[in-house]
C-alpha cells in the first residue's frame, strides 16, 4: 500500500475523471524530504548505496540462473513457477520493472521490457489466481508502462485484464471467482476470500484511466460493493463468501489474511479516484474494526479476531501481513493508532530476530515461525516516515535491512526463512518476486534521494507498484 498525497495536477479528465466526484487535493505532508535543506547532510547515503548493491546481487543471480522464470530458487540455483505448473508468466521481471527504473538500472530495465515484448505469453490454457495476477502482473505492467512510456506494456496489461474479466462478469454477485483460464475464460473457485475479491480497484482503475474504458473500474467497484452490502449489523465483515450465492463462507471478523488488503483498496480507491462511495464504505467498516477488534495488551495495540455478528472475541493471532495496517491507519487520518500499531511490531522484533509469519500476541509466541521475506513492516516504515517526517521509521527500516542481510542473504541473493526461532535459523529456497517489487524498493526510497520519484506526491499499490509519482 502506500499512498501518499494525491498527485498535484492529476488529470480529472477522461472517463474516470468524469465519473468520479472532485474533491480538494489532499494536503502534502510536512516531511524532511530528500532534496530539502533538512536533508542536506545525509546519514543514509551508505544505506542507499547498499540497498542498490543488494538488489543488484539478487537481480544478477536471477538473470544468470532463472531468467524468464517466475521466481528464483537461490539455493538450488534454478527457477520456479508461481502461477502455472511447468510454465511461466515472467513474474519477477514484470514485478521488478519500476524498481529497475527508480534505481536507474536502465540496461536491466531494457532487457526486462524486451522479455515482455518477445517472450511473455498471456493466453495460456491454464487457470490462474485472479487476485495475484491483478496485483502482480497487471500492476507490474502498468507501473512499467508509466515508467518507460512503452505502449507494449500497456497493451499487455489490457490484454491480461481482458482475459481476467470473465471472473467478474460471469459472477452472479459481481464478486470475482478465484480462478480463470487465461485462454478459455472458464471460471472456477466460487468460494473466494475478501482480499482476493476486493484488491483490484487501483490497477483496474488505472487501466480505465489510461484506456478510456471504464469497464475495468466498474467491475472492481461492483466486487467491493458485493462484500460491503453483506456486512453485519455491527458493520463487520467475515473472511470469505460464495460468489454465486453471496453467502458468507467464513464469519470471523479480522484484519489478518485472507482479508487484509480489502480495507486497503477501499481507501486507495477513494484516494486515487475520489469516489465518495469508497470513502463511505471505508469509513463505515473502519469505525467497526476499531470499535470491535482493537485490543490493548501490555500497553501495545493489536487487532483480535471476533464473530462478525456478535463482536465476541474469538482469537488473538496476528499475521505479519497485517503490519501494513499501521501505514493505512496513518494514511486515513488515524496517525496515533498507526504509530501505536507499528510500535507493537517493533516491540515484537525485540523478541524475534525476524518477524514470524503469525504470532499469538498474548503470549508473544510464534504460531507460524516462517519468514517469507515479507515487506509489510518496512512498507509501513516508508509510509509513516512520509506521513509524520519522523526519522524513527527510517531507523526501524535500517534495522530490518540489517537483519535481512544478516539472516536471509545467501550466495545468490536473498532467501526465505522456514523457522525464525530455530538456532541457527532454517532457510528455505526462494526469492519471492515481491522482494524485488516491494522490499528492495521500500529500502531504496527510504534511504536514497531517488531522482525518479516524487516524494511529495505518489501512489504505490499493495504490491509496491508505483502508479503515481514516477518522474
Ligand atoms: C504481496 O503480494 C502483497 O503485498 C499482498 O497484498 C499481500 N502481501 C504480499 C507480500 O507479503
Amino acid at each position: 500500500m502506500r499512498k501518499i498525497a494525491r498527485p498535484r495536477g492529476l488529470s480529472r479528465r477522461g472517463l474516470l475523471g468524469a465519473a468520479a466526484r472532485l474533491a480538494p487535493l489532499a494536503a502534502v505532508p510536512t516531511v524532511s524530504l530528500p532534496g530539502s535543506a533538512a536533508a542536506a547532510t545525509d546519514p543514509y547515503a551508505a544505506l542507499a548505496r547498499a540497498s542498490v548493491t543488494e538488489f543488484r546481487s539478487a537481480w544478477d543471480a536471477y538473470r544468470r540462473l532463472a531468467w524468464g522464470r517466475d521466481e528464483l530458487r537461490p539455493l538450488t540455483g534454478a527457477g520456479s513457477d508461481f502461477f502455472i505448473p511447468g510454465s511461466t508468466l515472467g513474474l519477477t521481471i514484470v514485478e521488478a520493472l519500476d524498481t529497475l527504473y527508480l534505481m536507474e538500472l536502465d540496461e536491466e530495465l531494457d532487457a526486462g521490457v524486451q522479455w515482455v515484448r518477445d517472450d511473455l505469453v498471456l493466453g495460456q490454457d491454464a487457470p490462474v489466481q485472479v487476485f495475484e495476477t491483478i496485483i502482480r502482473l497487471v500492476g507490474g505492467l502498468l507501473s512499467g508502462h508509466l515508467a518507460t512510456k512503452d505502449t507494449v506494456l500497456l497493451d499487455r496489461a489490457r490484454e491480461l485484464a481482458d482475459r481476467l474479466l470473465p471472473a467478474f462478469t460471469r459472477s452472479p454477485t459481481g464478486a470475482p471467482y478465484r480462478y480463470v483460464n487465461l485462454a478459455t475464460g472458464a471460471v472456477s473457485g466460487k468460494e473466494n476470500h475478501l482480499a482476493e475479491i476486493g484488491t483490484c480497484i487501483t490497477e483496474f482503475g488505472e487501466l480505465s484511466r489510461l484506456t478510456g474504458d471504464r469497464k475495468y473500474y466498474d467491475a472492481a467497484k461492483k466486487a467491493l460493493h458485493a462484500v460491503y452490502e453483506r456486512r453485519s449489523r455491527l458493520n463487520l465483515l467475515g473472511t470469505g463468501m460464495n460468489v454465486e450465492t453471496g453467502a458468507w463462507t467464513g464469519t470471523t471478523a479480522t484484519l489478518d489474511p485472507p482479508v487484509d488488503s480489502f480495507y486497503e483498496y477501499l481507501w486507495d480507491g477513494w484516494e486515487l479516484y475520489r469516489d465518495e462511495d469508497l470513502r463511505t464504505w471505508y469509513s463505515t467498516l473502519t469505525a467497526a474494526v476499531l470499535e470491535h477488534l482493537t485490543e490493548r495488551r501490555s500497553g501495545r495495540l493489536w487487532f483480535r479476531q471476533a464473530d462478525m455478528r456478535t463482536g465476541a472475541a474469538t482469537g488473538h493471532a496476528q499475521s505479519e501481513l497485517t503490519a501494513f495496517y499501521a501505514g493505512l491507519l496513518a494514511q486515513s487520518g488515524r496517525v496515533a493508532e498507526g504509530e501505536a500499531y507499528h510500535a507493537s511490531w517493533a516491540a515484537a522484533l525485540r523478541s524475534f530476530r525476524l518477524p514470524p509469519e503469525s504470532l499469538d500476541y498474548h503470549g508473544m509466541r510464534a504460531l507460524d515461525p516462517s519468514y517469507p521475506l515479507r515487506p509489510e513492516y518496512v512498507d509501513s516504515c516508508l509510509f509513516l516516515w512520509l506521513t509524520t517526517g519522523k526519522e524513527l521509521y527510517r531507523r526501524r527500516a535500517a534495522e530490518m535491512f540489517r537483519r535481512q542481510k544478516q539472516y536471509c542473504k545467501v550466495v545468490n541473493g536473498y532467501t526465505v526463512v522456514r523457522d525464525v526461532t530455530a538456532r541457527p535459523m532454517k532457510l528455505g529456497d526462494l526469492t519471492p518476486a515481491y522482494w524485488f517489487s516491494e522490499n528492495a524498493k521500500y529500502y531504496y526510497l527510504l534511504f536514497a534521494r531517488a531522482r525518479r520519484f516524487d516524494y511529495r506526491s505518489n501512489y504505490l499499490t499493495t504490491e509496491g507498484n508505483v502508479l503515481r509519482g514516477l518522474r
